[in-house]
């Protein structure tokens, strides 16, 4: 590779990842690069996967050739099958196990050169990668056996890099959308992790599951009708509706026809994922946001200075770790926190 064109490639994975794109390799694009994540080339090759690269058939077989000494036998089956459901719950796919021979999909852990001419790294950095449909390597899917698999929020959780992985040897390319199941980058996070642009993505390749209602994607779109939608926390914020879900906020304006959906993090970087509680003080023009034992103010969409303060702060014992819901009375001028079973009432004072 030429000096130019190396730095043809920089730059695409600049662009795709939202960088600067300079080219060069400055802190910003090594911290990227230096980020636990997929093995699956990310210069220059994003959205390269030709669209046609699908399964023929629609009952693909899988095997699992050997196990991670990392997790029971059952976990890793568990984990495997649940990241195959992920993808069968929004799509006409059947996947049958196999116990010996030769499977479209042959899964195995490994360590650095592990049969393919495409190492892995020792800890960290690459944990996974996997081909696209195909005749023989094709769906293979393989795991960085130098990582610890776990079956919970540690690093790494195999069932999220599996869920991915699989993505691949179905025929799916990376995406740029932070919150979708196949960005580039390991992120942990619980409940269904499809999101809309993994669920067009999938079905764009086979097709929607004839035999399911449509599945909720995770940053699902807020939708009145749905009797089983619940939000993390919804507040009012200067007329606008703000509604929380996941890592996801929701602005709903009167004017707007739509709502706006937004990753918490790329406007308030330093409030967490999951956010428990919000309300707003329309006298003090505020809005307080809680998330476990902390909480932020808004002014506007400003993060006031001095915050995050702890929960504590506000005179509540120690053992309450998290708000469940909070709310502000205009008539008297009181805000109520719920937590498990009891309430707290409050006049809190910002200064
Ligand atoms: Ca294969
Ligand atoms: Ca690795
Ligand atoms: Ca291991
Ligand atoms: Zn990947
Ligand atoms: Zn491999």
């Amino acid at each position: 590779t030429t000096y130019g064109a190396f730095q043809t490639k920089i730059k695409e994975m600049q662009k795709f990842f939202k960088l600067e794109v300079t080219g060069n390799l400055d802190d910003n694009t090594l911290g990227v690069m230096q980020l636990a994540r997929c093995g699956v080339p990310d210069i220059g090759e994003y959205n390269h996967f030709p669209r046609h690269l699908k399964w023929k058939n629609n009952i693909v077989t899988f095997r699992i050739v050997n196990y991670t000494p990392d997790l029971k036998k059952s976990d890793v089956d568990k984990a495997m099958r649940n990241a195959l459901n992920v993808w069968s719950d929004v799509t006409p796919l059947t996947f049958k196990k196999l116990y010996n021979g030769n499977a479209d999909i042959m899964i195995s852990f490994g360590s650095h050169e592990h049969g393919d001419y495409n190492p892995f790294d020792g800890p960290n950095g690459l944990l996974a990668h996997a081909y696209p449909p195909g005749e023989g390597m094709g769906g293979d899917t393989h795991f960085d056996e130098d990582e610890q698999w776990t079956k919970d929020s540690s690093a790494y959780n195999l069932f999220i890099v599996a869920a991915h992985e699989l993505g691949h040897a179905l025929g799916m390319s990376h995406s740029s959308d932070p919150g979708a199941l196949m960005y580039p980058v390991y992120a942990y996070s619980t409940g269904y992790p499809l999101a809309e642009d993994d669920i067009e993505g999938i079905q764009a390749l086979y097709g929607p599951n004839p035999d399911h209602k449509k599945v909720k994607p995770k940053p699902v779109a807020p939708d009145k009708c749905d009797p089983k939608l619940s939000f993390d926390a919804v507040t009012e914020l200067r007329g606008e509706t703000i509604i929380f879900k996941d890592r996801f906020y929701w602005r709903l304006h009167p004017q707007m026809p739509e709502p706006e959906q937004t990753l918490i993090k790329s406007t308030w970087p330093s409030i967490p994922k999951k956010v428990d509680a919000a309300y707003e003080n329309p006298e003090r023009d505020v809005v307080t946001i809680f998330s476990g034992i902390r909480m932020w103010a808004l002014n506007g969409y400003n993060l006031v200075d001095g915050y995050p303060k702890y929960i504590h702060k506000l005179g509540l014992p120690k053992t309450i770790r998290k708000i469940d819901a909070a709310v502000y009375i205009k008539d008297t001028g009181k805000t109520l926190l719920f937590t498990d079973e009891e309430y707290w009432r409050y006049c809190i004072k910002f200064k």
